[in-house]
């Protein structure tokens, strides 16, 4: 094992549309910045948007945060899971339903991963306003991997109703 290990910037994606969206996003931040290897860079506004897929639950609210972090993409995902699981996230029921909370690994890095249960860059940024506005609104000179330039991505993704909480 090496003894250091080099840190890489990763941005995560929180979203919850259930049981008070503002403290959970705000509870999950929290928990982020408090794991071993993982040190908090930035956090972007909140974010209000109406749901992307089934239109009968209420609408989202979205951020992005920086880490450094030196936990490997897996590692990192599995302790995502651990906050989305201790804040209540159910997994079952309507795919593409409400949650209490959903954190996505969106950048890695430079890294571009295909594994069965994860895909980085995030699948679908390019099309989701509530990913790449408040990316943008931290990182506006960040290139994502294999897409190209996150003010490009900004520039042909409609807002889709996002605004951003005061
Ligand atoms: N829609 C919005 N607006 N925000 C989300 O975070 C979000 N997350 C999801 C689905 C159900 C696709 N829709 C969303 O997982």
């Amino acid at each position: 094992m090496p003894s250091e290990v080099r840190a890489q910037t990763a941005y995560i994606g929180l979203g919850s549309n259930l049981e008070q969206p503002v403290e959970q996003i705000k509870a999950a931040r929290l928990a982020i910045a408090a794991l071993d290897g993982v040190q908090e860079l930035a956090f972007s506004s909140l974010y209000r948007s109406p749901p992307m897929g089934p239109q009968d639950q209420p609408d989202y609210v979205n951020a992005v945060m920086a880490i450094a972090t030196t936990l490997t993409p897996e590692k990192l995902l599995a302790c995502l899971q651990a906050i989305e699981n201790s804040q209540g996230r159910v997994r079952k029921g309507l795919r593409w339903g409400g949650r209490t909370l959903d954190l996505d690994i969106l950048l890695y890095g430079e890294r571009q991963i295909r594994l069965p249960h994860l895909i980085v860059p995030h699948v679908g940024i390019a099309e989701r306003a509530f990913v790449l506005y408040p990316l943008f609104e931290i990182a506006p000179e960040l290139t994502v991997p294999g897409l190209g330039r996150l003010a490009e991505l900004v520039d042909n993704c409609p807002r889709d109703g996002l605004e951003r909480i005061a």
